[in-house]
């Protein structure tokens, strides 16, 4: 097993929430170190950019209305298999299925207001990463 990175992202219903402190926590508690962070408001086009693969999808333009109605917090999250293990952390895309103890069974409002993002895979996680940070804004600490 090798350390990895993940991206992710508390949606604009998560920062509404007031719920950035507890997510971290449930991110540290997890035993993830954050890496990155950092809080924007998305314009349209770069939410259309981030998930252009659902581009033409039923569900498209009403993600894109969500995902710019406020600020989201983006992080870069490393541990061993931090893919995976993040995506068991956030739980089912759809919250009806969402396991109890996962964070969308804790915050999610429905299947797109699901307050959290995660890649669904490493080169994903790359893609994503260089999406929104810079090199020299993923700071590692020295182990
Ligand atoms: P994921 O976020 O669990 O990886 P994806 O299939 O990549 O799920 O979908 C991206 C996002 O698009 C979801 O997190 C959710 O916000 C939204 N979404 C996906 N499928 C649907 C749907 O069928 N209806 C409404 N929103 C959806």
């Amino acid at each position: 097993m090798s350390i990895e990175r993940t991206f992710s992202i508390l949606k604009p219903n998560a920062v509404a929430k007031n719920a950035i402190g507890s997510i971290y926590s449930r991110f540290e508690n997890a035993g993830f170190t954050i890496v990155a962070a950092k809080m924007l408001h998305l314009t349209r086009e770069q939410a259309a950019g981030f998930y252009a693969e659902h581009d033409g999808k039923p569900f498209f333009n009403g993600l894109l209305d969500f995902m710019t109605s406020g600020p989201v917090v983006v992080q870069v999250l490393e541990s061993e298999n931090a893919v995976q293990r993040y995506r068991d952390l956030m739980g089912a895309t759809n919250p009806a299925n969402a396991l109890a103890g996962t964070l969308r069974a804790d915050y999610a409002d429905s299947m797109t207001e699901n307050a959290v993002h995660g890649s669904d895979s490493t080169a994903s996680a790359a893609r994503e990463i260089a999406y929104f940070f810079s090199d020299n804004e993923v700071c590692p600490r020295t182990r």
